[in-house]
């Protein structure tokens, strides 16, 4: 039934694929607002959405950890077992903007995994739950050689001839920095059913893959998981590989989210008719840190502008900020605007899409460009 989905998401999102259900909101109303309401966050599936009673709901941990346990979500929420954590983080597909990737070239090509994402694969809210180092320590903590930790969810897909849970693994280190938390509410409410209700892990910084939603299981183990999402999909291919030669073990694992930013009014190939300036609205985000600056240009990079530091939204340790600015615009005809930004280790981000491409199609974090005709 997709009575679930219409109720919990909004009815005018952009359905990227119909099955399984990945959508993103209209460009124009994501950053109205720096925390990201539940029914406009994107949503990503591999597969089908598990329907999970949360009387009947644990998640187990086991592998390298001194004392294996079952935990249900009531001794999670006892906060005399474990203190709460609420913090402000901003989802990523590792997928967004991938549309600018694929007119430049197709690359893989595998629609399932490659969904033609734009702007809006990206969201921020304000998760409550536990620390996952907290939960490590009530099983007594980690055994020798436990150096990542292995995520399961309820959910199955379809891939090859073979049926998978989705699994995926995050290195103990981001652990140990209470960068990984387990969340059951979003936003002050439930987590929604297709955000990974009862029970989601988020981890900050990292590409959404990593936060694994209808979390069952979490397994500490020596080396990164052999799990297919883990080992063969968020691979990042260097330009030169392709077609021919790439094998996953030619590529690297994506985990921690480059800087990028985007604009999202106006929106490309509008016509606008003004007095001499444009309001440009936008995010920029990085998982290896936080925005510092964005700039923006009105003639596809030669002139920037610095968009004045209270024109950002806040600053959150794990969050995007999403920012506005009036540019003056002389010039008549068809203009490039483009945004990039920096972050607080002084990383920007490349030029040209060209820069940024990658066999597999992932984070496109080069400068964003949009078309507008202008009539001033
Ligand atoms: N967790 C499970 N169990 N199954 C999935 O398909 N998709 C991942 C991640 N967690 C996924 C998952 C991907 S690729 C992303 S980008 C985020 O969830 C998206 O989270 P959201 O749907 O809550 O926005
Ligand atoms: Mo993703």
């Amino acid at each position: 039934s997709w009575k679930y989905v219409l109720k919990e998401k909004s009815p005018d999102m952009i359905h990227v694929l119909q099955f399984p259900y990945n959508g993103e909101p209209p460009r124009d109303r994501l950053v109205k607002n720096e925390i990201t309401t539940n029914t406009d966050h994107f949503v990503r599936n591999h597969g089908g959405i598990p329907e999970i009673n949360e009387e009947d709901y644990f998640f187990e941990v086991e592998g390298l950890v001194n004392t294996p346990k079952k935990i249900t979500l009531k001794e999670l929420k006892d906060e005399s077992l474990f203190p709460r954590m609420s913090t402000v983080v901003t989802l990523q597909c590792s997928g967004t903007r991938r549309i600018e990737q694929i007119h430049e070239y197709p690359g893989d090509g595998d629609e399932l995994i490659n969904a033609p994402w734009g702007e809006g694969a990206i969201g921020t809210a304000r998760y409550t739950g536990v620390s996952l180092k907290k939960v490590i320590k009530y099983c007594g903590g980690l055994r020798d050689g436990g150096k990542h930790l292995e995520f399961f969810g309820a959910d199955t897909y379809f891939k090859k001839g073979h049926i998978y849970n989705y699994g995926v693994s995050a290195p103990v280190r981001k652990m140990k920095v209470n960068e990984i938390m387990l969340a059951w509410e979003m936003n002050g409410e439930p987590l929604p059913r297709i955000h990974g209700y009862p029970l989601r892990v988020v981890v900050f910084g990292y590409i959404g893959a990593r936060s694994t939603k209808w979390l069952t299981r979490i397994n500490i183990i020596e080396n990164p998981s052999m799990a297919p999402v883990q080992m063969k999909e968020y691979i990042y291919y260097t330009p030169q590989i392709g077609k021919q030669n790439a094998t996953y073990s030619n590529g690297f694992s994506i985990q921690t989210m480059p800087v990028s930013s985007a604009i999202m009014t106006p929106i490309n190939h509008d016509q606008i008719i003004h007095d001499g300036r444009i309001k440009l609205t936008g995010w920029a985000y990085s998982g290896n840190g936080w925005p510092e600056r964005v700039e923006v240009s009105g003639d596809g990079g030669s002139i920037w502008y610095e968009v004045p530091y209270d024109k950002l939204s806040k600053k959150y340790f794990h969050g995007w900020r999403t920012w506005e600015f009036e540019m003056p615009v002389d010039a008549e005809g068809w203009l490039e605007f483009c945004v990039r930004c920096w972050d607080n280790a002084l990383n920007t981000q490349p030029t040209y899409v060209r820069s940024a491409w990658n066999w597999d199609l992932h984070v496109t974090s080069s400068c964003h460009r949009i078309k507008i005709y202008s009539i001033n």
